[in-house]
């Protein structure tokens, strides 16, 4: 073949590809071809056609998200035991977060942007969830986490849930942010507790978001600010090329 790729030149831009969008699309390098009709020998060109491919995928994947749909939720007996960590970095790196400084900040389109020590999020109504974690790396785990549902914290916070982002950064400078829809699922938490103790260090101490509905990098642990906006703010990994949907 002529205007055959050559899969070499492009990995990194390749591997960065939502995996599901190849797999569900029946896309391959081969019809990128002939869809963009360029060679794919440009390393920009295919990095250019990727990305908008992956801001086209969000767009279908947000219109085909179903608000009322719940991800599985499993029994005491399902948990993995122990349960893996993850991060950017190697667990000894992991945020000490003091709790008796700790509160959680509030800005963005939202009209009361008062701080949350952990007593003021723990008087809220909690809920607890068995669910399985999916990291994109290829591993998944089912642990119980427990928490305020976040529909309800935007709620108290007077949140424009018109608004189409809520963005998260976090004690380590991880960051991600997620579609209004799904923030507002029910079963989205502002977990507090994983297992029925307080988060470790390691999963997120003191708060992380449990998005069941998503991928595990859209589950930002540590969490330190939260903001309410109609720009993207994209995130840690979103921005690296990780398709920013990434739910169902
Ligand atoms: N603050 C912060 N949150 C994060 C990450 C991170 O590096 N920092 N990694 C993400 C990824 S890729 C995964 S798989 C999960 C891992 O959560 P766990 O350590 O509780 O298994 O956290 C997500 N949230
Ligand atoms: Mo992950």
């Amino acid at each position: 073949m002529k205007n055959r790729p050559d899969l070499r030149d492009h990995g990194p831009a390749l591997r960065r590809l939502d995996r599901r969008m190849l797999l569900r699309g029946g896309l391959s390098v081969g019809s990128l071809t002939m869809l963009t009709g360029c060679n794919l020998q440009d390393g920009d060109v295919v990095d250019k056609v990727l990305w908008a491919m992956s801001r086209w995928n969000d767009k279908v994947q947000a219109a085909l998200f179903n608000p009322h749909r719940l991800a599985p939720e499993y029994t005491e007996s399902d948990i993995t035991n122990p349960f893996p960590f993850n991060a950017f970095y190697p667990l000894d790196d992991a945020p000490e977060v003091d709790a008796g400084d700790y509160a959680l900040e509030v800005s963005g389109l939202v009209q009361d942007r008062s701080p949350w020590p952990l007593a003021r999020l723990r008087a809220l109504p909690q809920v607890s969830q068995i669910t399985r974690h999916i990291c994109i790396e290829g591993w998944s785990a089912i642990g119980q986490w427990g928490g305020v549902p976040f529909r309800h914290f935007l709620e108290r916070i007077g949140a424009d849930t018109r608004a189409r982002y809520v963005g998260f950064k976090c004690a380590d400078r991880y960051t991600s942010s997620l579609d209004m829809a799904t923030a507002l699922h029910p079963q989205t938490i502002l977990a507090l507790d994983f297992a029925g103790s307080p988060l470790p260090v390691a999963n997120g101490f003191p708060l992380k978001l449990r998005v069941p509905t998503k991928l595990g990098f859209k589950n930002p642990k540590h969490i330190a600010a939260i903001t309410v906006t109609n720009d993207n703010p994209g995130g840690y990994w979103e921005d690296q090329g990780y398709n920013w949907f990434s739910g169902s």
